[in-house]
């Protein structure tokens, strides 16, 4: 039995890959943040209990930014796949956070390569590392493909980019089965609810049933190539799979604008949306409702609206990527369709919103957080 190690996997694309890989039939491996809450929501469904015999769901506490565990989780495991998932990964926390997002998302990878150099696995551990589509930034190219130059436009960018040629270099250096997905946006029901994607079939599904008034958004014409997270990860897996590491990029190779995202989600609930403004003084008003999905929302109604505290000091304007590659060498196309993911992530919100809302009727205090 194939085993194998994910760091982050208490995250979106962790909590897929957990699942794709034990369906496998792999004994997964995954490193979790010590925090003071739970913070396994996203692979609750997939839990073993410790005490149970032959488990095939083992976590482990750790942090990327503490060698000493990484080196002994890595030599009591000995996996034969690693996949590290693990990141600050909110870009605009990044500008926030610059040191610690470098700490995690940098140094974090060599950290983790170096634990499988020292526990003598570089010629037997295969080694996947989530590099990404921000590594483009100012784009120097369109559609952006495997050799289109980098431009890393923030913090996260910029540590990922080391991350992304410390990668490189072990492969060529040390003769690891190393290599990198350049990953574009992949969103789903699991995403983070500061991501945009996930903000707005939320926001607008809290909306729809009264729980919220409208949606604060920063830059709604950056145009962004998003596929659907249970796509990619099996293209993780795919990619370690390989007689040779090389690195890929993933992405859909259709693009939308964050307008364009909104106008999809409210029209998932019934709602016709126009937009005034210049992104700047933008605002989405309601033309026409259908359907019962949003009983709280009547033409003229403002629901979206700009907030400049969501623009980030240097913005990534547009990305669009060829997965020609990933199609030719590894047979991999992606299955699921934006409309399909959005009408997936919309049915999820608003299913909440439609809980929160009757305890709410029943006097009952729902804390529906809204944040960056
Ligand atoms: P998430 O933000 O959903 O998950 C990030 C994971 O990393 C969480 O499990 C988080 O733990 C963990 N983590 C954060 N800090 C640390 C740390 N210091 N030590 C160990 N683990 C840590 O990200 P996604 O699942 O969306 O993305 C997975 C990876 O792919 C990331 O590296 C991301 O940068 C990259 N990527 C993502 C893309 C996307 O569109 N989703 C596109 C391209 C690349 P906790 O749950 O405790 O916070
Ligand atoms: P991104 O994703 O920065 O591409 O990084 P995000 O969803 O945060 O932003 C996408 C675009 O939407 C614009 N935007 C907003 N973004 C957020 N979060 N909140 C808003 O209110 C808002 N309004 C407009 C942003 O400015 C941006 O242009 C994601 C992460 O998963 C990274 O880890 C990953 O590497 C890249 O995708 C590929």
């Amino acid at each position: 039995m194939k085993k194998a190690l994910i760091t982050g996997i208490t995250g979106q694309d962790g909590s897929y890959l957990a699942e794709f890989l034990l369906e496998k039939g792999y004994e997964v491996h995954g490193i979790k943040r010590r925090a003071s809450l739970f913070n396994t929501e996203r692979i609750d469904h997939l839990y073993q209990d410790p005490h149970e015999r032959d488990r095939k769901l083992v976590l482990h506490y750790g942090d990327l930014t503490d060698s000493s565990n990484l080196i002994r989780i890595i030599q009591q495991v000995r996996p034969d796949e690693v996949y590290n998932l693990g990141a600050q990964s909110h870009v605009a926390v990044s500008f926030e956070s610059p040191e610690y997002t470098a700490d995690v998302d940098a140094l974090g990878t060599l950290r983790l390569l170096e634990a499988i150099r020292i526990a003598g696995l570089e010629k037997e551990t295969r080694f996947y590392q989530a590099s990404t589509s921000e590594l483009y930034g100012l784009v120097q190219e369109v559609p952006q493909k495997e050799t289109t130059p980098f431009y890393p436009r923030s913090p996260y960018a910029a540590a990922k980019l080391y991350a992304y040629w410390i990668t490189v270099n072990y492969r060529e250096a040390y003769g690891m089965y190393a290599c990198n997905g350049i990953l574009f946006n992949h969103e789903s029901p699991r995403r983070g609810e500061t991501f945009v994607t996930r903000k707005i079939t939320r926001g607008l599904s809290n909306i729809a049933q009264g729980i919220e008034q409208c949606l604060y958004l920063g830059n709604m014409g950056a145009l962004r190539d998003w596929g659907h997270a249970k796509d990619y990860v099996r293209m993780q897996w795919l990619m370690l799979q390989q007689d040779q590491a090389e690195d890929f990029v993933i992405a859909t190779g259709v693009q939308y604008s964050v307008r364009d995202f909104v106008r999809m989600s409210a029209e998932e609930l019934g709602i016709t949306v126009r937009f005034e403004g210049d992104g700047v003084e933008e605002k989405g008003i309601v033309e026409a409702v259908s359907g019962d999905s949003a009983p709280a929302v009547k033409p003229g109604d403002i629901i979206v609206a700009v907030d400049p505290r969501y623009f980030r000091p240097t913005e990534v304007e547009t990305l669009l990527g060829d997965p020609t590659r990933a199609r030719e060498r590894l047979g991999w196309v992606p299955e699921i369709s934006t409309e399909e993911m959005v009408r997936e992530m919309v049915a999820y919100d608003l299913d909440q919103a439609r809980q929160h809302a009757l305890l709410m009727r029943h006097g009952y205090e729902v804390n529906v957080s809204r944040e960056s």
